[in-house]
């Protein structure tokens, strides 16, 4: 496939509602590069089923997390938007890749080992088999580049091999290589309760601030966020890990330099640290819970954006499912 413009590829997982940490190690690039990109933007609902789901949540979580996208600047006119289980490609070309991706990488992969722990009894081959499905939705759409947080990184390195090997074997053409996205500050936002661990949605509900959350909630659970008993306001993630998280908070969200910022509380406490990172937080959050809450009222307008992008991703998906199952020998039917 090719097309005139580069193409970006995200996804998310409608695992539940996002917290901040998504947004500002993900989301919020999105629409930033929807003008000088052909971007695709997936909500990625096969992703979230290596983990159980409740049917009836996961349908609204997705539809929630469609409206979200919109919310954040997504333009449904300039990029794709859609959700994975509507493109039955993905699990078409996902089935080719796990091919060729060898049991001894997906074994190395952290997020696998980190679900599994946390799901012990769950642990199902689609967990295992996850990354070859996120390098299927990249390679579908020959995307350039993906944004994403510091976490996927290791996946998005493992869709490059997985690329290279088979472009070696198939023709160099086949599959462009991706690059991970991914920003310096703010690709890491860390739990507010535990500050050594990343952030995540699916964890208990006091460790993130809820896209959703009410400025009331937000407070709350700033207030509430782990620090240190050191006194001091400085960045250091090693010996300040909750500190500087709430500084990284702050800095991604008002675009304030690290160095003034922390030389903005020199003679100021913790408190006015958390108040400032709550304020920065609802700041950003209130015009996006409107707009969501606008987006949620009007399902059909919503479907109906959400089919447009289905159409036009199958185009785009089938012109490379097509030959690769033409070069690795699949008779045409
Ligand atoms: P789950 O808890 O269901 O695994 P999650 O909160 O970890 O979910 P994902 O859906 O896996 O989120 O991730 C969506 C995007 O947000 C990815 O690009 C990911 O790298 C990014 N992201 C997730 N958590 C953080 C975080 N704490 N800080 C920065 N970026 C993050
Ligand atoms: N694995 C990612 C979600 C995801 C994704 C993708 C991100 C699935 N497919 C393709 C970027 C590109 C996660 O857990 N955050």
């Amino acid at each position: 496939m090719k097309t005139e413009r580069p193409v970006i590829f995200s996804g998310i997982q409608p695992s539940g509602i996002l917290q901040i940490g998504n947004y500002i190690g993900a989301l919020r690039y999105f629409p930033l590069l929807q003008d000088d990109n052909q971007c695709l933007y997936c909500i990625v609902d096969m992703h979230a089923i290596t983990v159980r789901q409740d049917p009836a949540k996961l349908r609204h979580n997705s539809r929630s997390l469609a409206a979200l996208y919109l919310a954040c600047g997504i333009d449904p006119k300039k990029s794709i938007v859609y959700i994975q289980s509507h493109v039955s490609a993905h699990a078409e070309l996902a089935w080719i890749l796990n091919c060729f991706t060898y049991f001894g990488e997906l074994s190395r992969m952290t997020q696998f080992k980190d679900k599994s722990a946390k799901h012990a009894d769950n642990i199902n081959a689609g967990l295992f088999t996850y990354p070859a499905l996120m390098a299927s939705d990249i390679l579908l759409y020959q995307a350039k580049a993906v944004p994403v947080g510091d976490d996927q990184k290791q996946h998005i390195e493992l869709t490059r091999d997985v690329a290279i090997r088979m472009n070696n074997i198939y023709g160099d053409d086949l599959f462009i290589v991706p690059e991970p996205l991914i920003h310096k500050t703010g690709s890491k936002v860390m739990s507010l309760q535990e500050p050594t661990r990343k952030m995540s949605k699916s964890d208990a509900d006091e460790t993130f601030v809820s896209m959703l959350d009410a400025p009331e909630i937000v407070k709350k659970k700033l207030k509430r966020a782990v620090t240190d008993s050191l006194g001091r306001v400085t960045y250091d993630a090693q010996n300040q890990p909750g500190v500087s998280n709430l500084l990284t908070i702050i800095s991604s969200l008002t675009n304030k330099p690290m160095d003034a910022l922390v030389a903005s509380y020199e003679d100021k406490g913790y408190g006015a640290l958390k108040a400032d990172a709550a304020e920065a937080v609802i700041e950003t959050l209130g015009p996006i819970q409107a707009e969501h809450a606008r987006l949620m009222n009007d399902t059909a307008a919503l479907d109906a954006i959400l089919k447009g992008g289905a159409e036009r991703a199958n185009v785009l998906a089938n012109r490379t499912l097509d030959e690769v199952k033409r070069r690795v020998g699949f008779t045409a039917r």
